[in-house]
Order: C-alpha cells, then sequence, then structure tokens
C-alpha cells in the first residue's frame, strides 16, 4: 500500500489507447506497457498507480476497493448493476446499443417485439428496455458474435453494441430501435479515504480542464469600432471578450473562447456584423 490512487482502465480494447492519451493530457508522465504484458504502472509524476484490467471487471473492483476510480463504458456500467459514483463522461467510446433485425424484414412499430428471440451479450439492459415498455421477448445471452445469432436461426433479432454500423451492414442487418447511448465516464468507489479522495479531485480537475479545452476554441477577429456592441452580442461566451486597439483607427481586435461546435453557427453573423480576418486557434489547455 503505497498511498497512491489506483485508477482502473481497460488492459487491452477499443478504451485503452484513448484513457492512456488522456492521462498523458492531464500532465500524468506514464509510460504504459501497451502490449498487455504488465498488470500495473506507476505514473512519475503524480501519485497514481494505472491497473490494466478486462473492462467487464472494472465495476466491479471499482465497487470492491480494489481500486478507487477506473474508466470504462456506461454500457458496462449499467450492465454490471454495480455500485459506483459516475464522475465524468469523457466523450470517447461513444456507441449505442440497438436492437436491429435482418435487412430483409420489417420492424416499424416497438411492439412487433412482443414474442420474438432476441441475442444479445447485455441481458440485464435489455431486460430492462423491454419492461420499460411492456414487452415479453425471449432473450438469449451470448458472450460475442452477436451479429450472426439470426443467420444461424438461433434469434429473430439481437441487441448489441453499434459504432460505425459497419458490423450491421455486412450482416444484412438493420438497426431498429436505440436500447442505451453510452461513451466513456470515469467512476469512483463511493468510499474513498480523504488521502485519495484529494489525488482524484486534482485528477478530476485536470481531466475537465482537458475536456474543456477539447470542446473549446480561441476565436480571434478584427471588426470595426461600431460594431463591437453588434459583435459581442452575437459571440456565444460567457466570458467577456477581450478587445484590443489596432494601429488603424475606428478597428478593434476582438479574442474570446467560444464552444467549437457554435462556430459555423455564428459565422455568417459575424461576417454581416463586419468582422474580418477571423481566426479559430485549438487551446491545449483551460484552467477554470
Ligand atoms: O477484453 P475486454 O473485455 O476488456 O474488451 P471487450 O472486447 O469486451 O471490449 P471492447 O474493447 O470491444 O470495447 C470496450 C468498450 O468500447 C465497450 O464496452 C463500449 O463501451 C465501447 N465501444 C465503442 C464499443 C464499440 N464502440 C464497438 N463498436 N464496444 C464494442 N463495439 C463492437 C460491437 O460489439 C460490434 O461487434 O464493435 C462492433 C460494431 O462496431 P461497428 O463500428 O461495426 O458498428
Ligand atoms: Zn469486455
Amino acid at each position: 500500500m503505497n498511498g497512491n490512487l489506483k485508477l482502473a482502465i481497460q488492459r487491452k480494447g477499443r478504451l485503452t489507447e484513448k484513457s492512456v492519451e488522456l492521462l498523458n493530457l492531464c500532465g500524468l508522465d506514464i509510460d504504459p506497457d501497451l502490449s498487455g504484458e504488465r498488470l500495473t504502472v506507476s505514473a512519475r509524476n503524480f501519485p497514481l498507480d494505472i491497473l490494466f484490467l478486462r473492462d467487464d471487471d472494472i465495476p466491479e473492483y471499482v465497487q470492491d476497493g480494489v481500486a478507487d476510480t477506473g474508466i470504462v463504458g456506461e454500457n458496462v456500467i449499467f450492465e454490471k448493476q454495480t455500485k459506483t459514483i459516475e464522475l465524468e463522461k469523457l466523450g470517447f467510446g461513444r456507441c449505442s446499443l440497438l436492437i436491429a433485425h435482418p435487412e430483409n424484414k420489417e420492424l416499424k412499430n416497438i411492439n412487433e417485439i412482443n414474442g420474438k428471440v432476441i441475442a444479445t451479450s447485455y441481458p440485464v439492459i435489455l431486460k430492462n428496455f423491454l419492461k420499460e415498455n411492456n414487452i415479453e421477448a425471449k432473450i438469449i445471452e451470448l458472450s460475442g458474435s452477436v451479429e450472426i445469432a439470426p443467420s444461424l436461426g438461433i434469434a429473430d433479432l439481437i441487441c448489441d453494441i453499434v459504432s460505425t454500423g459497419n458490423t450491421l451492414m455486412m450482416n444484412k442487418l438493420k438497426k431498429s430501435f436505440t436500447v442505451f447511448n453510452s461513451e466513456a465516464v470515469l467512476i469512483s468507489s463511493n468510499k474513498l479515504e480523504t488521502s485519495k479522495n484529494e489525488i482524484l479531485n486534482d485528477l478530476l480537475r485536470r481531466i475537465r480542464s482537458v475536456l474543456k479545452a477539447r470542446t473549446s476554441k480561441y476565436l480571434m477577429m478584427n471588426i470595426p469600432k461600431d460594431s463591437l456592441e453588434k459583435i459581442v452580442s452575437i459571440i456565444p461566451s460567457l466570458k467577456s471578450p477581450t478587445v484590443l486597439h489596432l494601429a488603424e483607427e475606428n478597428m478593434l481586435a476582438v479574442h474570446v473562447v467560444i464552444p467549437q461546435d457554435q462556430f459555423w453557427n455564428i459565422i455568417e453573423d459575424l461576417k454581416a456584423a463586419g468582422a474580418s480576418g477571423i481566426l479559430l486557434l485549438p487551446i491545449e489547455n483551460m484552467i477554470i
């Protein structure tokens, strides 16, 4: 026991690289053995030990205190029904758990699922969804290759994770209903000792500032002096913009941080209000 915070991440899979990348962006110096050979690795400049585990085991390990915190998909947390705290959505590992049917069949109304046989690796989430919708169907639990169940004749429908939809297409299946939307999240045990909690809060602050920087951009532009009020009313920023004088009289430079997804919504309005020389720059980190 070295007092370090123990963070569980997926050993080898879809979430591994993004989890390590996020920790690196938080300024943690880690040299992970991504070959899957080692079980733990320590950060050189932060009191953190990383445990590499199968994603399915992470919620339980965090609940039981083997790890203090973990990064895992919401789909896995929900399926395992463990008692952990979801601290932050991390913006990667996005996917949906969907019901899909053979493309040569129709499935328009959710009630048509009644009496059908559905293959899935997520029986708990599916059972929940069926109950909420008052549907009676038979669930067949498979640990993998769910998408081939209809062509093997063992199920009418599947309920599986989809991200690009390529796997469905290759197996001649079509999406019908969304059961659950998921992304990677940071979870923690609900009984952390104070010293661990302090380290976790430090890590969480860093993660939040990295996530915030990722979704924000630094907008710079030149504007005619008399359109300042108009320009400020267009800009979707909580903070007041920086306004600088230019050598050219009657012109100002305006600098402001905006949510990245707003840029294309406001650009035409800015131009119409006289903005020119518009630059949009990435932000590496943002302390909030
Ligand atoms: O070995 P371990 O148990 O740790 O890993 P695993 O094989 O169980 O999980 P892994 O690495 O496949 O996925 C880890 C997590 O990534 C999942 O729990 C989800 O939260 C998330 N995620 C995001 C996905 C996908 N996208 C995804 N596309 N998990 C699985 N898939 C699979 C899906 O099951 C299907 O077979 O990819 C296929 C469909 O992908 P598309 O792109 O063809 O639609
Ligand atoms: Zn797994």
